[in-house]
């Protein structure tokens, strides 16, 4: 159960994961390949370099305790990170005047990436990770080595680091770019994503279809409305404001709301077959004969705890509600326990 002083060192809209579970979010394992693992220093500096595993395991290693968020809103306090400040490893290369942003760049599929002006990233402390909690970093989470940028949404710590790029302009990420998360990324300031300019008309105009099916409605704003039997399949909604609107059998199956609001909307019927619903919130909602088979629950909220510890604004959940005990598990304890005690009476 989170106690006080936990909540206090927790930003805004995130909770605490059960003790040692520790989600895999996004791509599971790196690309495979022949080569030794290697670490590339490349872009604006005067001596491109390579580094083994056996290299920076010889430099000097540095030991800190940093907090995790990230921005499907789970969080882990108190992790010990061990490994090379960025800001050593840098001074082993001659980094040029010009150079303003660094780039995270992993040996995988997509050849995943993240950025960061290179002043905050140092001025943050970022470490390329080799141990954590005492042991060496898990291929699921990025082993042999990741970087970790304290004080940033996790997804500015990219799985798998082969190559750290110097630019003197910004290139974006892969989510940053994809999925238009922000590239500032403080989770005190809650920057999860950047909002994108949806042309008022055109939005007006799908609202009054209640047709969203297949569209990229990225951060819209339906708070308050009545869209009940809205058809939203496979549609893009991804902090998409639903707060108290009517969406009585509204079919959202296969739709992405990861970070959507829910709050003290009415879900009765509502289908979210397939849904990605990863910090979703659904504080106060009426979910009778919804149907959330095959959904992803990591991060979603059902319930509040005020901070005597007592449930608040719980949604509305009976036995005409469809959640099956195999979604369950990537919740929070509390989220868990509420449901659990709901869908078993
Ligand atoms: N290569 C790579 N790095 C990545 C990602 C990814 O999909 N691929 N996802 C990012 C996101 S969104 C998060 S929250 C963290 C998750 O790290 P974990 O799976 O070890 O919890 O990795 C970040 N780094
Ligand atoms: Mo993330």
């Amino acid at each position: 159960m989170t106690n006080q002083n936990q909540t206090k060192r927790l930003p805004p809209g995130q909770q605490l994961v059960a003790p040692g579970k520790w989600p895999i979010i996004g791509e599971r394992k790196p690309a495979e390949s022949e080569q030794p693992w290697s670490l590339e220093i490349d872009g604006e500096v005067t001596q491109p370099t390579s580094f083994s595993i056996a290299e920076l395991q010889s430099f000097p290693q540095t030991e800190r305790i940093e907090n995790i968020h990230c921005v499907t809103r789970w969080s882990m306090l108190d992790v010990t990170i061990r490994g090379v400040l960025l800001a050593d490893l840098l001074n082993k290369v001659g980094v040029k005047e010009e150079v303003k942003f660094v780039s995270f760049v992993s040996r995988s599929e997509r050849n995943h990436s993240t950025s960061l002006l290179i002043d905050e990233a140092i001025e943050l402390g970022t470490l390329i990770a080799l141990n954590i909690n005492g042991k060496s970093l898990g291929l699921e989470h990025g082993g042999p080595i990741r970087n970790i940028v304290p004080g940033r949404y996790f997804y500015k710590s990219v799985k798998w680091l082969t190559r750290i790029d110097l630019l003197a302009t910004d290139r974006l990420g892969y989510w940053e770019a994809e999925t238009g998360y922000h590239n500032h990324a403080d989770p005190w300031k809650e920057e999860r994503y950047m909002v994108p300019s949806l042309d008022r008309r055109s939005v007006l105009k799908l609202l009054e279809s209640r047709d969203f099916s297949g569209h990229d409605l990225r951060s819209i704003n339906a708070s308050d409305r009545n869209l009940d039997g809205l058809n939203a399949r496979e549609s893009l909604l991804r902090d998409a404001n639903f707060k108290n609107a009517s969406l009585i059998g509204a079919d959202f199956s296969g739709a992405n709301l990861s970070n959507a609001h829910f709050e003290k909307a009415d879900l009765r019927q509502v289908k979210f077959i397939e849904a990605d619903l990863e910090g979703a919130d659904f504080a106060g909602a009426d979910l009778r004969g919804a149907n959330l088979t095959g959904s992803s629950l990591i991060g979603s909220t059902f319930c509040n705890l005020d901070s005597g510890g007592e449930i608040s604004a719980a949604a509305v959940i009976d036995q005409s509600t469809t959640i099956p005990p195999e979604i369950l598990p990537p919740l929070t304890p509390t989220q868990f326990e509420y449901l659990n005690s709901r869908l078993n009476q």
